[in-house]
């Protein structure tokens, strides 16, 4: 853990010292139990259970002990319809025995990678990874066609969270670099850095290590394009599941099954989390109002709009229509942000 980190869990440590209804009344007396607790990042999550990862140690625990978690029945009761427990989520945790453990307290989380849940007909949160400091979106250059449409709402979700986002182009030796190159080089033009790589050829490898040393990254995007085999490249040690090439064509099948965050061994603190293929990005209490702030090219220009308000769709004298017409801003983008604007596809 950086330094910082480990402030901040001293921060946490001593909170715990003093828990918030004792600051409240003093009279008030610390809970027994939490000098027991010990203070861990959930690493994946399996239904009911999660497997924490003690990130301090403590009297009962060293760094990187394992535990399979259940959580607090109270905590339960919290959080309505969106994620409880997420992986990434920092917890503290009693020990039961050497290997397992409640979750009796969840951090309140920093940024998150989230979506509106898939099943839901509700606003509800869907948190795909909580915490992480950057998100790698990755899209084959073919096999299966990148989808830019998509690539835009992961754009978009990664804007409104201030989450860094890197956009990965893999398998671009079935393209070839110069392909690759002519059909993201506009992410590239309004400011997104975009890794050109093939896991198979070992391309960009080396590139792709550096982003991720000591940053927890979140690896997303749709199935098939070779998340997991990316990371596999950069630490072959972790062996995780790579699709089998006669299945990419069926929509259906997804190798990766669950999030699972992996501690990579270069730098003090280097994460990475790898996670099932997203079919379904839906945007979760992103307001239409706000939606032209997270396309970075049309911001330069929401202030001349004619019309304060302006929703950039039929208003006229629109400065985002006017640079359109120019093309300042790309024709595919302006679509994608209609089609989000109108709740389309
Ligand atoms: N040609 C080519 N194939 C690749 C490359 N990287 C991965 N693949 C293949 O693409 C298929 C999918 O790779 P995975 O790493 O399982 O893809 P994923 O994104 O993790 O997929 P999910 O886990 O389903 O989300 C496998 O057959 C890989 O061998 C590459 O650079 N070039
Ligand atoms: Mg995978
Ligand atoms: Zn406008």
């Amino acid at each position: 853990m950086s330094p910082k980190r480990s402030h901040d869990y001293q921060e946490y440590a001593e909170r715990f010292e003093q828990p918030p209804e004792a600051r409240r009344n003093k009279k008030a007396k610390p809970k027994p139990a939490s000098a027991h607790l010990v203070q861990g990042v959930v690493i994946r999550a399996r239904g009911h259970h999660y497997d924490v990862e003690t990130t301090a140690a403590s009297e009962v625990d060293g760094v990187g002990r394992e535990r399979v978690c259940e959580v607090r029945g109270r905590l339960l009761l919290e959080r309505g319809r969106d994620t409880l427990v997420a992986v990434g989520d920092r917890v503290w945790v009693l020990p039961e025995g050497d290997r397992k453990g409640l979750i009796e307290r969840v951090e309140p989380r920093g940024r998150v990678l989230s979506r509106q849940h898939p099943g839901e007909a509700h606003p509800a949160e869907d948190v795909i990874l909580a915490n992480p400091d950057q998100a790698l979106v990755v899209f084959a250059a073919a096999r299966p066609e990148p989808h830019l449409r998509m690539l835009d709402r992961f754009l978009v979700i990664a804007e409104a969270n201030e989450l860094p986002a890197i956009i990965c182009v893999n398998k671009i030796e079935l393209t070839g670099e110069e392909a690759a190159r002519a059909r993201f080089g506009l992410y590239e033009r309004i400011g997104y850095a975009v890794l050109y790589t093939s896991a198979k050829m070992h391309t960009g490898i080396d590139a792709l290590r550096e982003l991720l040393t000591d940053r927890i990254t979140v690896v997303t995007g749709p199935s098939g394009v070779g998340k997991s085999s990316l990371i596999n490249a950069v630490h072959p040690a972790l062996h995780l599941r790579e699709g089998d090439l006669r299945d990419f064509m069926d929509k259906g099948r997804h190798t990766t099954r669950a999030a699972q965050l992996y501690r990579l061994p270069f730098g003090a603190a280097s994460y990475v989390a790898d996670t099932p293929g997203i079919r379904e990005l839906g945007l979760y209490e992103i307001d239409a109002a706000n939606l032209s702030f997270y396309f970075r090219e049309m911001t330069a220009y929401l202030h001349d709009c004619r019309y304060p308000g302006c929703t950039h769709d039929h208003e006229p004298e629109c400065a985002v229509r006017a640079a359109v017409a120019r093309g300042e801003i790309a024709e595919a983008r302006y679509d994608s942000y209609l089609r989000l604007l109108r709740g389309e596809e």
